[in-house]
């Protein structure tokens, strides 16, 4: 076993920070505070069940989804245990419409934050596992306040992201561009202790991860692509298909097992939104990891992490994972690909 391992967060994070000999220490101490409120969020989430914060809220975010108590409470605490810390000029919140700016009486710093508070919260009260993901930008306009044209950033200049889980145990997955490292919180001493580093994604897996529901919606190469994973061939058995409706879940067993994680877009009507997930708190961290491990993540048509952002709240199609399913992907969506045979799914209605 790595002897790292057991390391704690904080002492893992310092001993990080020494690598890089201009590091000020705001970036760690930043990541401190995030731990700060992934503990407060746990707690909430660990005992939802007995107290009276399960549930709605009566009100729906600028997504128009409904606010579960805990969403609200996540977001609330986000908001305020990161105003104050000194180390950002602006924020993004998916329960936000708009901008988060720091208040007046606080110190600004050189970091923007987005964050999704809790992601998959409708699964709540199935107990199902949800997350907090965050991505960490360096600001780019001058002056004492941010900019909200400091949060439309491609993802490739993140300076970190990361995720909590909130699941059988609480974890945090993080990095900083070397290397992808997850903890574990342990309860009994209220720590978040490395249980591994520098995590690999297998070059390819046997799961697939998309919602079939969405078939008659998607585009002929996604679901011809679909069709292929889910046939066998000369060389494989058919993969396996694992779907719980919390994207850090999801994620998290592709990173950890391999395969693929897709949300595409609804090509029904060229109206519709880019896909259901968004850019900057969603698809644009998971993909910085996802490429730190060794990994893809795509639109189908290119990088994640190379689009720019032209409003906060962007939807973007999201394909992320083992390289070798992520490239199948790609290639199907171009035509450059075909099913040797046909597969066992009809295509969807015209
Ligand atoms: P669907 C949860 O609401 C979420 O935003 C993600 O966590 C998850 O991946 C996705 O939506 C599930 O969406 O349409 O499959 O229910």
């Amino acid at each position: 076993m790595d002897e790292a391992v057991g390391t704690t967060l904080s002492r893992f994070i310092a001993d990080e920070q020494m690598k890089h000999p201009g590091a000020t220490g705001e970036f760690s101490n930043l990541l401190v505070e995030l731990i700060t409120c992934a503990r407060l969020i746990s707690r909430e989430v660990n005992k939802a069940g007995l107290v009276e914060i399960l549930g709605l809220t009566g009100h729906r975010n600028v997504q128009g989804e409904e606010v579960m108590k805990l969403d609200r409470f996540a977001n609330e605490t986000m908001i305020r245990t990161m105003s104050h810390t000194g180390y950002l000029c602006m924020m993004a919140s998916e329960e936000n419409a708009d901008p988060i700016p720091i208040p007046a009486e606080y110190p600004k710093g050189k970091y923007v934050l987005c964050f999704d508070p809790l992601d998959g919260s409708s699964n709540i009260d199935a107990n199902a596992p949800i997350g907090t993901i965050f991505s960490v930008l360096q600001r780019r306009s001058a002056g004492d306040d941010g900019d909200p044209e400091d949060l439309l950033q491609p993802g490739r200049d993140q300076v970190g992201a990361g995720y909590f889980l909130y699941g059988s145990s609480t974890l945090m997955v993080y990095t900083t561009g070397s290397g992808v490292h997850i903890f574990t919180l342990d309860p009994s001493v209220g720590m978040f202790l490395l249980s591994r580093a520098d995590v690999r994604i297998p070059e390819s897996g046997k799961y697939y991860s998309v919602n079939e529901g969405n078939t008659a919606y998607w585009e002929p190469g996604v679901w011809k692509y679909v069709d292929y994973l889910k046939s066998a061939t000369g060389e494989r058995p058919p993969y396996s298909t694992r779907y719980i409706g919390s994207l850090v879940a999801d994620f998290h067993r592709t990173l950890c097992y391999g395969g693929i994680f897709a949300y595409p877009e609804d090509h029904r009507s060229p109206g519709k939104p880019k896909g259901k997930l968004r850019l900057l708190y969603e698809a644009s961290p998971l993909a910085l990891i996802c490429e730190v491990a060794g990994g893809r993540a795509s639109t189908g048509r290119g990088r994640i992490l190379d689009v720019v952002p032209e409003e906060i709240h962007q939807r973007v199609p999201l394909f992320i994972g083992s390289k070798r399913e992520v490239e199948w992907a790609e290639k199907f969506i171009a035509g450059e690909m075909q099913p040797p045979t046909a597969g066992l799914s009809a295509p969807p209605p015209p």
